[in-house]
């Protein structure tokens, strides 16, 4: 067995040292945090990659450079595993461990005890590819990155600027290239190809798509999806907006999904530009989240968020599924959070099995794979749609007996090329988007009315110690801290149709506070006032206690 290059790592950490006082976290997200304290964090997440890519017998593991929709002074990292996936949890304990080790010899025993748990076998190859988003921290924290790969001895493959669904397509195509599950040509290009000529052959036909209106939060997203428009045909004309990469400070700021979640609201940069009745979406800042909207009208704001987007798709695959005479053996099921608005939950129950999982990405994806065909989208716009490889196989040898069954059976083998399998891409889901729209003849105003989302209100609240919050039931009830739960079912209790629910984020320093009622100053009270009871518990100085937390 070969040894852990103890000089080498040894002489490169030294230069990368940890900074005193800070815990590190790999959360749902990763590590994320202020981009300048990140150094030692990149360089040994460097080393991590090349010991799992050992673990994996030298398959390629990627390391993607991104804080999201964060402000532009954060930064984060998250590893991906070879199948282009989320890094399992254990190994998030790992990197966790590993990222807060004080000194270089704690370190290097960290590591070796690493090694030596995992049983992973030094002798073999290592092979990491990375890229980043266009944050300006991103280009130092890469190159502390690259000190890591060279300390562990990794060969490095640097994917340069690009976005996260990008970065998870390439570890795919790459750790399947020339096998017979080939996901494609490992290029940024080659994916978008993949995706467009998909796109071109599901709309052929169909009458020309009205210009779409592209919020790219100023990020990596202005990029992808100029580089992707040239893959279109003119099957589909972009007007992409807020592309303004070079701009201090302009990333996510007021533009990009999570802003027009959040403030359910236009990017004031776009008041002008969008005309009533016009489609228009944000990516965020690394653009794997989309959230569609449009003008009513009356020039009043209207918001199609994850949930509508997982409605539209959803009920078009089980259309297709039937049309192709599967609908006997392609189950298509439902994965959502307790943030999904009440309606839509309603809505999709009606029509096929939902289920409802913890937040976090990771927890929508495991759940998706257990049906045959697994929708699943975050109210905020991150999602995708899974076809389970045996459903893909029966795809390809279902033998249509109509012509309209062989239409519909090419439509879903189209589908499953231009919808990303290993993690949720705003570019690939927006043409998923327009696929549907395009097919069922609809505006924003129909997809809008499939069911009308009830009012609701999101607020954070600052507590000592957001630990001591615990949830159960998919987090919509907490069993601690004690008594609160049921204080929260008597208040909700006097809401007509009142949900609420506590948990806290794994993101952020802060407990979320959700209601949602069939009246919109109801919403906002219920909110408040659930927020106010957290505050009240656990907030501490009751004379810091938001003056609107009723
Ligand atoms: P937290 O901070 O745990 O609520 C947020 C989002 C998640 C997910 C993660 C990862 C909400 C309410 N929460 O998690 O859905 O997207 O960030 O980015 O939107
Ligand atoms: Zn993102």
């Amino acid at each position: 067995m070969s040894q852990l290059p103890i000089e080498s790592i040894r002489s490169l950490s030294d230069t990368h040292p940890k900074p005193p006082h800070i815990r590190f976290q790999y959360g749902t997200a990763g590590f994320r945090t202020l981009g300048s304290t990140l150094d030692s964090v990149l360089f040994r997440v460097g080393v991590i990659a090349g010991l799992r890519s050992k673990k994996f017998d030298g398959q390629t593991i990627g390391v993607m450079v991104t804080a999201s929709h964060n402000p532009e002074q954060d930064n984060g990292v998250k590893i991906v595993d070879p199948r282009g996936e989320m890094l399992e949890a254990a190994w998030e304990a790992h990197a966790t461990t590993l990222s807060n080790a004080p000194t270089t010899n704690d370190f290097l025993e960290a590591l070796d005890a690493l090694v030596r748990t995992t049983k992973i076998d030094l002798s073999k190859p290592a092979r990491v590819v990375y890229a980043r988003d266009t944050r300006p921290s991103g280009v130092a924290l890469v190159s502390a990155l690259e000190d890591g790969l060279s300390a562990i001895g990794a060969e490095g493959r640097n994917a340069g600027v690009t976005t996260t669904p990008v970065l998870h397509y390439l570890v795919k195509a790459i750790n399947t290239k020339d096998t017979p599950e080939s996901y494609g040509e490992d290029s940024e290009d080659g994916y978008f190809q993949k995706l467009g000529s998909a796109f071109q052959s599901l709309v052929s036909g169909r009458q020309p798509l009205e210009p779409l209106l592209v919020d790219c939060a100023n990020g990596v997203g202005a990029l992808a999806a100029l580089s992707l428009s040239g893959c279109l045909g003119g099957s589909l004309p972009l007007i992409l907006e807020n592309t303004a990469i070079q701009s201090p400070g302009a990333l996510n700021n007021a533009c990009g999904a999570d802003y027009v979640k959040t403030m359910q609201r236009l990017p004031p940069s776009l008041a002008d530009r969008l005309k009533p009745g016009q489609r228009a979406c944000s990516l965020d800042g690394d653009a794997d989240r989309l959230i569609y909207y449009y003008l009513d009208e009356r020039g009043i704001f209207r918001l199609l968020d994850g949930d509508k987007i997982a409605a539209l798709v959803a009920a078009f695959i089980v259309d297709l599924v039937k049309s192709a005479g599967l609908e006997n053996e392609v189950k298509v099921g439902v994965v959502q959070t307790a943030y999904a608005n009440g309606a839509s939950t309603k809505y999709l129950s009606g029509r096929l099995p939902v289920k409802c999982v913890a937040t976090g990405v990771k927890h929508l994806h495991h759940a998706a794979e257990h049906f045959n065909v697994g929708v699943y989208f975050e109210a905020n716009g991150h999602g995708t749609v899974l076809f389970s490889p045996a459903t893909q196989a029966k795809l390809a040898a279902h033998q249509p007996s109509t012509p309209a069954q062989s239409t519909a059976l090419n439509h879903l083998m189209n589908l499953t090329r231009l919808i990303n399998q290993t993690v949720g891409d705003a570019l690939s889901d927006m043409l998923l988007v327009e696929a549907v729209l395009a097919h069922r003849s609809y505006t924003g105003v129909e997809w809008d009315s499939l069911y009308v989302d009830l009012p609701n209100r999101l607020v954070k609240v600052v507590v000592q110690d957001r630990n001591a919050f615990r949830t159960e039931n998919a987090e919509r009830r907490l069993v601690s801290p004690p008594a609160l739960q049921a204080k929260i079912d008597e208040l909700v209790r006097r809401y007509d149709g009142g949900r609420s629910f506590v948990r806290p984020s794994g993101t952020e320093d802060v407990v979320r506070v959700y209601a949602e009622a069939v009246v919109r100053s109801q919403a906002d009270e219920l909110a408040f006032r659930v927020a106010g009871l957290v505050y009240d518990v656990a907030g501490g100085d009751p004379s810091k206690r938001p003056k609107e937390f009723l």
